[in-house]
This record gives C-alpha cells, sequence and structure tokens, in this order.
C-alpha cells in the first residue's frame, strides 16, 4: 500500500498505487494552447502561464514511463471539414479574433493535421503511448478514452496539461463522477489566467476532495512507488 502527500487527502484513498493502474494523461500541450502563433498566443494571453507546466510535466513523464506507469495524451482539435465543430463554439473564438478553423500563424486554428494543433516536441508521445483526439474540453466527451482505461484495469488517473480551469478540469470532473480516483498536479497544469488556475485548484480541494486531491510534481516523484 502506497500513497501520495495531497491536499485534502494522502492520494489514493485506498492506498492502491500501481503501474498497471494508474495513468498519467497530459493533456493538450498543443502548440495552439502554448506556443507562439497559436490559438492561445491570438487570443493575445500571456504565454509563459501556459507554458510553465511543460518543465514539470517532463520530470513526471519521465518519473512514471521509468516505473512502467500508463501515459496518455489529449490533442483538442475538430475535422478539416469542421463537422464535429458546434457553431457556437466557432462563434464565439472568432469573436475574440481567434476563429477555429481560419488560418494562423500555425495553420488552421484547432483543425486536425495542422502545425499549431501537434503536441509539442518537449512532450512528444513515446511510441505505444495513447492519443485521445477530442472535440471538446473534456476528454471523455465523443471519445474511446473510458473505454481504454476500463480495458487496461485503470483506477487512478494523474492529470496533467492545459488549461487548469478549462480541459484539465472538465476532465477530471468527467472522471470522478465515472468512479476513477483523481490527483491533480498542481505545477503540471497552467491556465491563461493565474487566477483562474488557482481557482480551480482550489475547488478540487473544497468538500473533502470534491473531485480528488491535490500534489506537486516533486513531492509525487520523491514517492512514487
Ligand atoms: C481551452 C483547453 N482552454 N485545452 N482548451 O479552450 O483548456
Amino acid at each position: 500500500m502506497s500513497t501520495i502527500k495531497a491536499d485534502p487527502y494522502p492520494w489514493p484513498y485506498n492506498g492502491d498505487l500501481r503501474p498497471e493502474n494508474t495513468v498519467l494523461i497530459v493533456i493538450d500541450m498543443q502548440t495552439d494552447f502554448c506556443g507562439e502563433g497559436g490559438y492561445v498566443d491570438k487570443m493575445g494571453y500571456d504565454l509563459s502561464l501556459t507554458r510553465a507546466p511543460i518543465e514539470p510535466i517532463k520530470a513526471t513523464m519521465a518519473a512514471m514511463r521509468a516505473k512502467g506507469y500508463h501515459i496518455m495524451h489529449t490533442r483538442e482539435g475538430h475535422r478539416p471539414d469542421l463537422s464535429d465543430l458546434p457553431a457556437n463554439k466557432r462563434w464565439r473564438s472568432q469573436q475574440i479574433g481567434a476563429g477555429i478553423g481560419d488560418p494562423g500563424p500555425c495553420g488552421r486554428i484547432l483543425v486536425r493535421g495542422e502545425p499549431g494543433w501537434d503536441i509539442i516536441s518537449e512532450l512528444a508521445p513515446a511510441p505505444g503511448e495513447a492519443i485521445i483526439d477530442k472535440p471538446g474540453k473534456g476528454s471523455f466527451c465523443a471519445t474511446d478514452l473510458e473505454l481504454m482505461l476500463r480495458t487496461k484495469g485503470i483506477e487512478n488517473i494523474v492529470l496533467s496539461g492545459i488549461t487548469t480551469d478549462v480541459c484539465v478540469h472538465t476532465t477530471m470532473r468527467e472522471a470522478n463522477d465515472r468512479g476513477f480516483e483523481c490527483l491533480l498536479l498542481e505545477d503540471c497544469c497552467g491556465a491563461t489566467d493565474k487566477g483562474n488556475h488557482d481557482a480551480a485548484i482550489k475547488m478540487v480541494k473544497m468538500q473533502g476532495g470534491v473531485f480528488g486531491s491535490v500534489s506537486d510534481s516533486a513531492t509525487f516523484i520523491s514517492q512514487l512507488p
């Protein structure tokens, strides 16, 4: 039995932490969310906030790979014909000057196959690691993620990536409702707004850990069995 020091409770709740039943999910570490000329950059946000988790994720991924844990990656994006892009999502992105599907410095914004949509080279998936392509914010909506997790016997999910308050939070909520035991690594996430990042972390911890527990990469790596 092993747990990781976390807030508000040592994680996982039952102490059953093993490579076989635990996955690190790296959410949307794509150029569109943290690279120059991508979607977030075009919207005018400070890229240093969404780039901050790159090194902590790299270290966590290396530690988990070395011990044989599962690693999965997600990418938010749409089909080139935009048939999976809700009209309201497109309209809202156009209002802020970064229309999804429109041409940009990194190709068409958030469109599958375009340079901006790809995962940044620093965090490239290793051969054999699953990549989940999702049209929405949550990683379970319109994807085969749950089927893959259940098939592999995964019970524990370690969450990382961007953005803390949008895709990471939505995925954590979806996973929690499905009975997965979730841990969010605070420094392995980032948001377009520091206040939103902090609030998102605080929300996880309320009500005794309403969505799971929170730790950080250094603690996690040092205690990972
Ligand atoms: C957003 C994401 N923020 N990956 N996507 O639109 O969080």
